[in-house]
């Protein structure tokens, strides 16, 4: 009873994050926010049609960044990464859209700017890995686990894009 009540909820749950009700995390990072690049990185994905669901200003403690990284903590390059991600305030969002979280790390470029074309955000404002502005959840699951620790449960906001007719 107990699994197909789980089971039952999870199918609820995840039929609200697909199609046009799809979300992903994105994060701009301490040095874009250092670097005045917050509203033209917003714009790009305000300009292509997704609708923000959450924004707020964190300073990222220590453990939300291990929980959020957990998966690359055997890389060499962690406790940078981690140095880095602590030493400044992050730009944390929730964008909602049609394919969001593909689309999205389409609209980043790849984690390695010199691998990015121009155009993409990456390939237009930065060359090094170790500062590569921005942070894009790179599937749906993740995007559900980076949201759930990056957000609480009242600071997504419903609201209606009065400009969906027109995109969708
Ligand atoms: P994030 O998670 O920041 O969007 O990056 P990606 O999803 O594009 O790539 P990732 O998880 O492999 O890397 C996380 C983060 O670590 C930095 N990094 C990465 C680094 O400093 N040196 C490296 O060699 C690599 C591969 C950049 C992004």
């Amino acid at each position: 009873m107990i699994c197909f009540l789980l089971s039952l909820f999870s199918q609820i749950f995840q039929s609200g994050w697909t199609g046009v009700n799809e979300r992903t995390f994105i994060a701009i990072k301490p040095d874009a926010v250092q670097r005045k690049l917050v509203g033209q990185i917003i714009q790009r994905f305000e300009k292509k049609g997704f609708k923000l669901v959450a924004l707020k200003l964190v300073q990222a403690s220590e453990d939300l960044l291990l929980d959020h990284y957990w998966d690359l903590r055997n890389k060499t390059f962690f406790s940078e990464l981690i140095h880095y991600m602590r030493s400044g305030p992050v730009v944390a969002m929730v964008w909602q859209g049609l394919n969001v979280v593909k689309t999205a790390r389409v609209i980043l470029g790849e984690t390695n700017p010199a691998d990015s074309l121009p155009g993409t955000i990456r390939g237009d404002y930065c060359v090094d890995v170790g500062k590569n502005v921005i942070h894009g959840s790179d599937s749906v699951q993740s995007a559900q686990k980076e949201i759930f620790l990056w957000f609480k449960h009242g600071e997504l906001q419903l609201w209606e894009h009065h400009s969906t007719p027109w995109i969708y």
